[in-house]
């Protein structure tokens, strides 16, 4: 019912164009997706087909079929565009079995390979996707690429190159773990800043959480992808969580287990909204980590649960601020202005549906729907669902945004969590950093799409 909720009215007030504003009942671009359209459909796809909404599955696969265009002067964000645009065609091919999805993101894919023509090959940030010129944000250290964006690729290339028939996406994707693993780490932990052209870090800033966070969770999922064979990313995720917790995970003094920030050697006692998708991670890993540390690493995914969940639960309006901190006498509270923002983001409700699949203890699907009931009060407005400017507020001054990404993850995470576990089992398919569904590479199957099919 939320769902269609969130479709109808983008439906009603924004068709074809990226994300839909609820309150103004207009729609709302973003200069991510350059002169792309269509964010919201693309990746609502795989929610409207698991949720069994046919008739609008149907609406928005002719929408694909009769407009999404690629053959536009636009200069798009390589890591927005795959991880929305590819992921969520990816999926919604693998889950009806439709071609023209296949033929699309295989297109896309092929639209994206200009990014990779650096010295290096790590890819550029920013691409004109009909030039085929890329650059790398301004305000990225000396023109570094970003260690979360250039490293939440590997999912998506490896299907493409599977669907395709084309190596060149997986080896592009391989090659920046060669790169990556002939540099030094400072500590073992990872820069978020890399440089194309000279292949050196940039300024030594680690986070779990915006600019590094998918890094990891990809290098997790592409050895379960892998049906458990791509022993190099399962090594690099198992080393850098190693150095995660040496370095970055610390408990308060009331007791709540946090992921900090690092800066140069320093810590910030800050966790973003972001960094709450680790918790799901560290469950998810569990069962791969060395046998003595399995319970270890599902302990680590509760630990950060609970913190997250403290975080929502401190506020007034139940959901959780963009960023909450461990100094200056709080825990788990935005302490900034600019911090007390809700954007209808998915990673804590995500965290709760692994910890639910992986320990059926009740208090996550409390968790999650406390998290619903204030979704409904403060978010929903009668043009859809909007984010929230200040959760400590007693009255919602709304954004105006309904990102596509509640569509695609928020109220995807929530569904399953609801659901039996045998909807897209773990066994069978990984969430892309979208949460669009990739099946898994079983080593006996060479080809899997005919058997999706
Ligand atoms: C989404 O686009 C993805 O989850 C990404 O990994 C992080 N940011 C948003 C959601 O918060």
């Amino acid at each position: 019912q939320m769902m269609k909720h969130a479709w109808d009215n983008y439906k009603r007030y924004a068709w074809g164009l990226n994300e839909l504003k609820p309150i103004s009942k207009q729609g709302h671009s973003s200069n991510l997706f350059g002169n792309i359209q269509g964010a919201t459909i693309v990746d609502a796809l795989d929610t409207l087909y698991i949720m069994e909404m046919k008739e609008e599955f149907k609406e928005a696969k002719d929408w694909v079929e009769k407009n999404l265009d690629f053959n536009v002067n636009a200069e798009i964000s390589v890591f927005e565009v795959n991880i929305r645009f590819v992921g969520g065609l990816l999926s919604a091919y693998y889950l009806s079995g439709e071609e023209i999805f296949r033929k699309k993101a295989v297109e896309l894919g092929e639209k994206l390979l200009p990014a990779f023509n650096t010295p290096t090959g790590i890819p550029w940030a920013l691409l004109n996707i009909k030039s085929g010129i890329g650059r790398n944000w301004p305000w990225a250290s000396g023109g570094s690429s970003i260690l979360a964006e250039f490293g939440t690729l590997h999912l998506e290339f490896v299907h493409l190159s599977h669907l395709s028939g084309n190596p060149v996406f997986a080896e592009k994707v391989m090659n920046i773990r060669k790169v990556l693993n002939r540099l030094d780490k400072p500590e073992g932990l990872y820069p978020n800043y890399l440089n194309p052209s000279s292949g050196q870090w940039g300024q030594h800033h680690v986070s779990i959480g915006g600019l590094g966070d998918s890094f990891y969770e990809y290098l997790l999922k592409a050895w379960l992808m892998s049906d458990k064979t791509d022993e190099e990313g399962k090594k690099m995720y198992y080393d850098a969580v190693q150095a995660i917790e040496t370095h970055l995970i610390r408990k308060s003094s009331g007791g709540l287990t946090y992921i900090a920030e690092w800066k140069g050697g320093l810590l910030e006692h800050k966790m973003g909204h972001l960094t709450c998708f680790a918790g799901g991670m560290f469950a998810l890993g569990a069962d791969g980590a060395p046998s003595d540390k399995t319970g270890h690493h599902i302990e680590l995914g509760a630990e950060i649960a609970r913190t997250c969940h403290e975080s929502y639960d401190r506020t007034s309006m139940k959901l959780g601020p963009e960023a909450f901190r461990f100094d200056g006498g709080v825990e788990a509270i935005a302490t900034r202005q600019n911090e007390k923002y809700y954007i209808l983001r998915p990673e804590v409700i995500e965290t709760y549906m692994y910890m639910w699949r992986l320990t059926h203890d009740p208090k996550y699907r409390q968790w999650a729907w406390e998290a619903v009931e204030a979704l409904e009060k403060h978010c929903r407005v009668d043009g859809g669902y909007s984010g929230i400017r200040d959760v400590y507020n007693n009255h919602e001054s709304h954004d105006d945004v309904q990102q596509s990404f509640f569509l695609s993850e928020t109220l995807k995470y929530l569904y399953l969590l609801f659901s039996d576990d045998d909807i897209l089992p773990f066994e069978h398919w990984v969430f892309n950093t979208e949460a669009h569904p990739l099946p898994i590479l079983h080593k006996e199957d060479g080809s899997k799409e005919e058997k999706q099919k």
